[in-house]
């Protein structure tokens, strides 16, 4: 038989008779237990060339408790067979954590700083809309010389790139309770490589004109997302992006395109972008007046207040974790807007002292870094936390600081150091500062 290996298209017309395996037999006692599962039955079926190879991957059979597949002995029977779209493994289930109008990113189930795009944090505010690539359009106009309207198609052909940054939504703070995991926290932030056109390349084809200071982007959803963006920002390295970790973007992040603003609060980020407006003013909507707005002191209010903070979680170890007395690797995630992480300092003793953590490279501009910290625990109560510092000096700041900085204990454009309460029983805790409602 020819090497099906290094054919794609591995299906043969007339699946050809395979030879049955000496012994891929499950014992009658497991049979009648009723512990052998459809899937169980699907490939050993499948060894013996009676059906298509091909197991569905999201088929109910494939979701059988965990233990009922761990009876069987894996040297006895043939394995599934491949799929078309894979999973995860059947004993692996991290999970966003829903509300009706968001989903946050389980970031103390993860590993290294990609998000998953099946676990990337999401936010609509008016759901996810099915929008067909071939009916797709994006148009440009004010302030150009040339209005233009893109399908999918058009944005495809410009010269494309690719870059790894994070996106955070500005009201990702929550507090208020021990019991409390990184994904309640501040899950609203996750991380992807990013494919799509440089918005500088678009402008260049419609011709912004040199008096436009402002573009208007809008959404097609049915919010019909509208935030203003100063046209340096397009200039600098905003993208429209098609792609998300080497695949179409997903719909919930704004399939088929979206705006990227690096180091920006996710809410400029338009997804399912239809429209762009260059204009020489603001275009003061509802998101930008209302919404996204922070009271600073003295009834004073912050507006467009768009670049994310340098922040850091500690996403091991952290409630529910029970840790043992020995060496403990702490690590977590750090990020800035403002750029690259220059350094993470991590306090094992309440925060008189701190020592820096190592970073995994390459530390990227406006990303998620991953920082790892060895930590020798004797057993004694303490508090763990980590603080970020970026490359402009920016060092994030503790929650009482925040607080007297503003109105409010929390809101949008919170992120103070968070403290881990370690108990002398190993148990984790989030030691948690009063906060305020967030929205
Ligand atoms: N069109 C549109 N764009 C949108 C939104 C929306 O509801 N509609 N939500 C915004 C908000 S508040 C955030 S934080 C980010 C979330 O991006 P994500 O869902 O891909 O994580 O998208 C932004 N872009
Ligand atoms: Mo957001």
């Amino acid at each position: 038989m020819e090497d099906k290996e290094t054919m794609p298209d591995a299906l043969p017309a007339k699946p050809e008779p395979v030879k049955q395996p000496e012994s891929p037999r499950i014992s009658r006692r497991l049979w009648l237990s009723g512990a052998v599962t459809a899937a169980t039955v699907m490939l050993v079926r499948q060894s013996v060339g009676k059906v298509a190879p091909v197991v569905p991957s999201a088929a109910p059979e494939v979701m059988t408790p965990a233990t009922d597949l761990a009876a069987v002995d894996p040297t006895k029977v043939i394995g599934a067979g491949p799929s078309g779209y894979g999973t995860t493994s059947l004993f692996e289930k991290p999970e966003r954590l829903t509300s009706l109008t968001s989903s946050r990113t389980p970031l103390q189930n993860l590993y290294g700083s990609i998000t998953p795009s099946g676990l990337h944090f999401e936010r609509h505010h008016g759901g996810i809309p099915v929008i067909d690539p071939d009916k797709y359009e994006l148009l440009i106009h004010g302030m150009v010389d040339r209005p233009l309207v893109f399908s999918l198609a058009d944005l495809k052909k410009f010269p494309s790139v690719t870059r790894t940054c994070f996106i955070e939504c500005s009201g990702n703070y929550r507090s208020g309770k021990a019991e409390m995991t990184p994904q309640e926290i501040c899950g609203l932030t996750s991380q992807s490589e990013w494919t799509g056109v440089l918005l500088s390349t678009i402008f260049k084809e419609v011709g912004v004109q040199p008096a436009a200071t402002w573009f208007l982007a809008e959404g097609g959803d049915a919010a019909v997302m509208t935030r203003s963006i100063p046209v340096s920002k397009g200039w600098e390295d905003a993208m429209i992006v098609y792609a998300q970790n080497g695949e179409a973007l997903r719909p919930e992040q704004g399939y088929p395109a979206r705006l990227l603003l690096p180091g920006w609060e996710g809410n400029t980020s338009v997804k399912w972008l239809r429209r762009i407006k260059l204009s020489d003013a603001p275009f003061m909507t509802r998101e930008e007046t209302s919404k996204y707005t922070e009271k600073v002191k003295d009834g004073k209010i912050r507006q467009f207040s768009f670049v994310m903070d340098a922040r850091s979680i500690i996403t091991f170890p952290t409630y529910p974790v029970k840790v043992q007395k020995g060496w403990i690797e702490i690590r977590g995630l750090a990020w800035s807007g403002r750029g690259k992480i220059e350094r993470v300092e991590v306090s094992v003793d309440g925060g008189q002292s701190w020592t820096a953590a190592e970073l995994q490279g390459p530390v990227l501009d406006k990303a998620h870094t991953v920082f790892r910290y060895l930590w020798n625990w004797k057993g004694e109560e303490t508090r763990i936390m980590s603080r970020a510092v970026d490359e402009t000096g920016y060092v994030q700041p503790d929650y009482e600081t925040l607080a007297a900085a503003r109105e409010s204990k929390g809101g949008y454009h919170f992120n103070p150091i968070t403290k881990w309460l370690v108990k002398n029983n190993g148990e984790v805790f989030h030691d948690s500062p009063k906060s305020d409602d967030l929205s």
